[in-house]
Protein backbone atom coordinates (compact mmCIF):
# COMPACT_ATOMS: atom_id res chain seq x y z
CA UNK A 1 0.00 0.00 0.00
CA UNK A 2 0.84 3.73 -0.02
CA UNK A 3 1.47 3.93 3.64
CA UNK A 4 3.44 1.15 3.27
CA UNK A 5 5.70 2.09 1.11
CA UNK A 6 6.14 5.78 3.03
CA UNK A 7 6.91 3.96 5.91
CA UNK A 8 9.70 1.73 4.35
CA UNK A 9 11.74 4.90 5.16
CA UNK A 10 11.55 5.11 8.66
CA UNK A 11 14.27 2.76 9.60
CA UNK A 12 12.05 1.32 12.85
CA UNK A 13 9.52 -0.83 10.44
CA UNK A 14 10.36 -4.33 10.68
CA UNK A 15 9.15 -4.85 7.04
CA UNK A 16 11.57 -2.00 5.76
CA UNK A 17 14.51 -4.39 3.96
CA UNK A 18 11.82 -6.61 2.28
CA UNK A 19 9.94 -3.74 1.45
CA UNK A 20 13.37 -1.97 0.07
CA UNK A 21 14.08 -5.44 -2.29
CA UNK A 22 10.48 -5.05 -3.81
CA UNK A 23 11.25 -1.69 -5.24
CA UNK A 24 15.12 -2.77 -5.84
CA UNK A 25 12.77 -5.58 -7.72
CA UNK A 26 11.52 -3.34 -10.35
CA UNK A 27 12.48 -4.60 -13.38
CA UNK A 28 13.85 -1.54 -15.64
CA UNK A 29 13.82 -4.13 -18.64
CA UNK A 30 10.07 -5.66 -18.29
CA UNK A 31 7.70 -4.53 -20.56
CA UNK A 32 4.96 -2.14 -19.77
CA UNK A 33 1.38 -1.27 -21.08
CA UNK A 34 3.29 1.20 -23.39
CA UNK A 35 4.76 -1.37 -25.36
CA UNK A 36 1.53 -2.27 -26.58
CA UNK A 37 0.70 1.20 -27.34
CA UNK A 38 3.83 2.20 -29.12
CA UNK A 39 3.53 -1.14 -31.44
CA UNK A 40 -0.32 -0.34 -32.03
CA UNK A 41 -1.74 -3.34 -30.58
CA UNK A 42 -3.74 -1.48 -27.57
CA UNK A 43 -4.90 2.09 -29.08
CA UNK A 44 -4.54 5.12 -28.16
CA UNK A 45 -5.11 8.75 -29.06
CA UNK A 46 -1.73 9.93 -30.90
CA UNK A 47 -1.04 13.45 -31.07
CA UNK A 48 2.70 13.38 -31.89
CA UNK A 49 4.85 10.79 -33.45
CA UNK A 50 8.65 10.23 -34.93
CA UNK A 51 11.08 7.76 -35.06
CA UNK A 52 12.52 8.12 -31.46
CA UNK A 53 9.27 9.50 -29.28
CA UNK A 54 5.63 9.09 -29.11
CA UNK A 55 3.24 11.26 -27.44
CA UNK A 56 -0.66 10.40 -26.68
CA UNK A 57 -3.49 11.02 -24.35
CA UNK A 58 -3.44 10.27 -21.20
CA UNK A 59 -6.39 7.65 -20.21
CA UNK A 60 -6.86 9.27 -17.19
CA UNK A 61 -6.78 13.01 -17.83
CA UNK A 62 -6.04 15.35 -15.12
CA UNK A 63 -6.43 18.52 -16.63
CA UNK A 64 -7.64 19.49 -20.02
CA UNK A 65 -4.88 18.60 -21.90
CA UNK A 66 -2.76 15.93 -20.49
CA UNK A 67 -0.51 14.11 -22.86
CA UNK A 68 2.07 11.53 -22.15
CA UNK A 69 5.63 11.76 -24.05
CA UNK A 70 7.72 8.53 -24.07
CA UNK A 71 10.57 6.81 -25.79
CA UNK A 72 9.96 4.14 -28.43
CA UNK A 73 12.87 2.56 -27.93
CA UNK A 74 12.96 2.04 -23.74
CA UNK A 75 16.83 0.61 -23.50
CA UNK A 76 16.36 0.21 -19.65
CA UNK A 77 15.05 3.69 -19.03
CA UNK A 78 12.20 3.14 -16.71
CA UNK A 79 12.11 6.16 -15.03
CA UNK A 80 14.62 9.08 -14.31
CA UNK A 81 16.42 7.78 -11.67
CA UNK A 82 17.89 4.48 -13.68
CA UNK A 83 19.28 7.04 -16.50
CA UNK A 84 22.57 6.31 -17.96
CA UNK A 85 25.08 8.87 -19.56
CA UNK A 86 23.81 7.63 -23.18
CA UNK A 87 20.09 8.22 -22.06
CA UNK A 88 21.10 12.31 -22.53
CA UNK A 89 19.81 12.46 -26.01
CA UNK A 90 16.43 10.86 -25.71
CA UNK A 91 15.89 12.73 -22.03
CA UNK A 92 16.27 15.73 -24.46
CA UNK A 93 14.28 14.68 -26.84
CA UNK A 94 11.47 14.16 -24.29
CA UNK A 95 11.43 17.79 -23.54
CA UNK A 96 11.67 18.86 -26.37
CA UNK A 97 8.78 16.84 -27.87
CA UNK A 98 6.83 18.16 -24.88
CA UNK A 99 7.45 21.73 -25.90
CA UNK A 100 6.15 20.98 -29.54
CA UNK A 101 3.37 19.60 -28.39
CA UNK A 102 2.31 22.21 -25.84
CA UNK A 103 2.52 24.66 -29.09
CA UNK A 104 0.52 22.34 -30.97
CA UNK A 105 -2.06 22.00 -27.95
CA UNK A 106 -2.29 25.86 -27.94
CA UNK A 107 -0.75 25.64 -24.48
CA UNK A 108 0.67 29.31 -25.17
CA UNK A 109 -0.23 30.22 -21.23
CA UNK A 110 1.70 27.80 -20.16
CA UNK A 111 1.30 24.34 -18.96
CA UNK A 112 3.24 21.38 -16.14
CA UNK A 113 5.61 19.08 -16.83
CA UNK A 114 5.85 16.19 -14.71
CA UNK A 115 7.99 12.92 -14.51
CA UNK A 116 7.21 10.92 -11.43
CA UNK A 117 9.92 8.41 -10.25
CA UNK A 118 9.50 5.81 -7.77
CA UNK A 119 6.54 4.51 -5.30
CA UNK A 120 7.23 7.75 -3.53
CA UNK A 121 6.92 9.72 -6.91
CA UNK A 122 3.74 7.91 -7.72
CA UNK A 123 5.08 6.21 -10.54
CA UNK A 124 2.81 3.55 -11.87
CA UNK A 125 3.83 2.33 -15.34
CA UNK A 126 8.05 2.13 -15.51
CA UNK A 127 8.72 3.18 -18.89
CA UNK A 128 9.56 6.80 -18.52
CA UNK A 129 7.40 9.47 -19.61
CA UNK A 130 6.80 13.17 -19.48
CA UNK A 131 3.52 14.25 -18.34
CA UNK A 132 2.12 17.55 -20.24
CA UNK A 133 -0.66 19.22 -18.46
CA UNK A 134 -2.31 22.06 -19.47
CA UNK A 135 -5.28 24.55 -20.22
CA UNK A 136 -6.32 24.67 -16.79
CA UNK A 137 -4.56 26.87 -14.11
CA UNK A 138 -2.01 24.60 -12.03
CA UNK A 139 -1.11 24.85 -8.14
CA UNK A 140 1.90 24.95 -6.24
CA UNK A 141 3.18 22.90 -4.58
CA UNK A 142 1.76 19.57 -6.82
CA UNK A 143 0.31 16.90 -4.43
O1 LIG B 1 1.69 7.31 -12.64
P1 LIG B 1 2.70 7.54 -13.75
O2 LIG B 1 3.49 8.80 -13.63
O3 LIG B 1 3.57 6.30 -13.94
O4 LIG B 1 1.86 7.75 -15.07
C1 LIG B 1 1.28 6.69 -15.79
C2 LIG B 1 0.15 7.28 -16.55
O5 LIG B 1 -0.24 6.35 -17.55
C3 LIG B 1 -1.08 7.59 -15.72
O6 LIG B 1 -1.37 8.98 -15.79
C4 LIG B 1 -2.17 6.74 -16.38
O7 LIG B 1 -3.42 7.38 -16.41
C5 LIG B 1 -1.61 6.54 -17.77
N1 LIG B 1 -2.09 5.39 -18.46
C6 LIG B 1 -2.21 4.13 -17.95
C7 LIG B 1 -2.73 3.34 -18.98
C8 LIG B 1 -2.91 4.15 -20.06
C9 LIG B 1 -2.52 5.43 -19.75
N2 LIG B 1 -2.63 6.38 -20.70
C10 LIG B 1 -3.13 6.03 -21.89
N3 LIG B 1 -3.54 4.79 -22.23
C11 LIG B 1 -3.44 3.79 -21.30
N4 LIG B 1 -3.77 2.46 -21.42
C12 LIG B 1 -4.33 1.96 -22.68
N5 LIG B 1 -3.61 1.61 -20.40
C13 LIG B 1 -3.11 1.98 -19.20
N6 LIG B 1 -2.98 1.05 -18.19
Amino acid sequence: SRIGVLNSHFPSDPMASEKEAALAAVPSDSPTIFDKIISKEIPSKVVYEDDQVLAFRDISPQAPTHILIIPKVKDGLSGVSKAEERHCEILGRLLYTAKVVAKQEGLDDGFRIVINDGPSGCQSVYHIHVHLLGGRQMNWPPG
